[in-house]
């Protein structure tokens, strides 16, 4: 294959397209240019980054298990150089991360920024796909890769009036890159998930007032963020193959160790030490460290919803505020949240809390949100409402496959997909935490890796056995469908609403579409591989390409 790009009249020619230039992207540029591939990568931001470049609000940070872990793996001098400071990392110390990956590995050239992919077509007689882009750029390659991010499509509510808000208005996933000034001014949030409950207490110490318009209340842990101490790093640096080893053998990717008990194991009073323990430490690790049946049993469940609820009691003050606050579903079945005084804010003067259950939002004005029991007059409006999750942009992308099939048309009903990496009648497209993959229940920089090393093997094969299409069959699209069900039905998970389930966009199919095998998944991959790619039906090549004929 060729590294050079070649033109055919005006399209450019690669030998792969890839969408995305955030985490995912970053890695599958480096990995192809690695097997000698020619590469071109558009993104529609101005740098690198994507989610990470994109949700700049106050506040946001890694909420997930963090640094130096939450990290790429492939190259040890990477790990061995970089200082991370915090174990919660700031999302522009995040940021500060990727951009030097996109130094030191001279990422950019490859890059196309500023350049949004408008259509994608796959051509079954050429066995190629042809991008087109809003800068007039028309590319083509055999294969397209579409790192476009579980989180990146943002959710709007569509609220009467909201149009006519005459205030600023930034929704937390496309926050500017201005600074953005609170002093003095009334803000009403909507949206209480991880990006609200960051940004709440930011804005709450600035703004002059902040009115947060709550529907579902939340339940949020002690981010315990703390310094990465030089010992932290050194130990980290010292035994990085031990660490690597660790993180490829747990089950979310981080070199952890899983709690062994059973919640109903203990006693009342040994469960309530446990829990009190975590959350003095605070961070990620008390859903990966706690007890290991929280997402499958009721009773298992309630006790630990009934600590935090208890502790919601104990830190906020006004009782009545307490009660909005209160959770009533299953803990940990939607995203858990890690705040920074969340709480607390509650306890300000300047903040007010609208349960929007009993006290629904009506309209929108030019200067205030109008809900059933008033008006409250606002300067700034910020939509922390998230996003079209884990299959939006994919959706918003809509390539066309076979036959012109849209894939909205194709995923009218389910995200149908095989492995969680490609889909029946889109040949040669490979996804990158998609759904139907472990994505986000995932360390999401080494996921894209492991991912993205499955498809560098499945492109080499093709290769090797002069194919020139490969795309999955409808029964293993089914078999597979049914193995993500089967997985999520033994959880608590699906009977929540949620982004995992997709009920917080209307109209979207409801179904919890991660793959929560955890590592299994890529043990299960590669078996598919070793049987030959078991579940996939192949085309041979119709075209010789150039570095075969030279
Ligand atoms: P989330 O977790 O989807 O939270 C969105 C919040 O916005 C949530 O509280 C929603 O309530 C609320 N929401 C959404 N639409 C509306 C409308 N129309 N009216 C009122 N409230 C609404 O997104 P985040 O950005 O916070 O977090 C996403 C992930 O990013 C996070 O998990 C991290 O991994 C990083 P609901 O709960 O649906 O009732």
């Amino acid at each position: 294959m060729n590294q050079q790009p070649r033109e055919s009249g005006s399209t450019e020619q690669y030998d792969v397209v890839v969408i995305g230039a955030g985490v995912s992207g970053m890695y599958a540029l480096h990995h192809l240019r690695e097997m000698g591939l020619s590469v071109r990568v558009y993104d529609g931001a101005t740098d690198v980054g994507g989610t990470w470049w994109y949700n700049r609000y106050p506040g946001a940070r890694v909420d997930g298990p963090g640094s130096p872990f939450y990290c790429y793996t492939f190259s040890e001098e990477l790990m061995q150089e970089w200082n991370w400071k915090e174990t919660q990392s700031e999302q522009s110390a995040v940021l500060e991360y990727l951009e030097h990956v996109a130094d030191r590995f001279d990422l950019r050239r490859d890059i196309q920024f500023e350049t949004w992919v408008q259509d994608a077509r796959y051509d079954e007689a050429a066995q190629c796909w042809t991008v087109e882009t809003n800068t007039g750029v028309r590319a083509s390659a055999p294969f397209l890769i579409c790192a476009v991010g579980a989180l990146s499509t943002t959710n709007r509510p569509d609220i009467p009036g909201i149009h006519d808000f005459a205030g600023e208005c930034y929704h937390t996933g496309s926050w500017p890159h201005e600074p953005v000034s609170f002093k003095g001014k009334r803000v009403a949030v909507i949206g209480t998930g991880s990006s609200g409950v960051q940004s709440i207490p930011e804005i709450a110490r600035k703004a002059d007032h902040v009115t947060v318009l709550q529907r579902t209340p939340q339940f949020a842990f002690p981010c315990g963020n703390r310094p990465v101490t030089p010992e932290d790093l050194a130990d980290a640096r010292e035994n990085w193959e031990d660490f690597r080893a660790k993180m490829y053998a747990h089950t979310a990717g981080f070199p952890f160790d899983t709690h062994e008990r059973m919640a109903m194991d203990d006693t009342p009073e040994e469960r309530r030490a446990l829990y009190e323990k975590l959350w003095q430490r605070g961070s990620f690790q008390f859903f990966l460290e706690g007890y290991n049946d929280i997402a499958i049993s009721e009773e298992a469940n309630a006790s630990l919803a009934d600590f935090v609820r208890d502790k919601i009691r104990e830190i906020v003050q006004d009782p009545k505020t307490a009660d909005k606050l209160m959770p009533d579903h299953f803990v940990i079945t939607k995203r858990p949240i890690l705040d920074n005084g969340y709480f607390e804010s509650f306890n300000r003067d300047n903040v007010t809390l609208v349960d929007l259950r009993e006290d629904p939002i009506e309209r929108f004005t030019a200067n205030s949100v109008v809900t059933r029991s008033g008006e409250h007059p606002i300067d700034m409006l910020v939509l922390a409402t998230g996003f079209d999750a884990i299959s939006g942009s994919m959706l918003r992308l809509n390539p066309k496959g076979r036959d012109g099939v849209t894939l909205k048309e194709r995923w009218q009903d389910r995200f149908h997909n095989y492995l969680g990496l490609t889909i029946g009648g889109f040949p040669n497209l490979f996804m990158i935490h998609g759904p139907g993959s472990p994505g986000v229940f995932y360390n999401m920089p080494l996921g894209a890796e492991r991912q993205m090393d499955w498809i560098g093997h499945c492109m080499r094969h093709l290769k090797e056995q002069k194919l020139g299409a490969i795309e999955p069959t409808a029964d293993s699209e089914e078999a597979w469908a049914n193995e993500v069900s089967a997985l999520a039905n033994i959880t608590l998970f699906p009977r929540t609403d949620s982004w995992w389930t997709g009920a917080n966009i209307p109209g979207k199919p409801r179904y919890f579409s991660v793959y929560l095998g955890g590592s299994i998944y890529y043990q299960r991959i590669y078996d598919m591989a070793d049987q030959g790619y078991k579940g996939f039906v192949f085309e041979q090549a119709r075209h010789v390409d150039d570095a075969e004929a030279s």
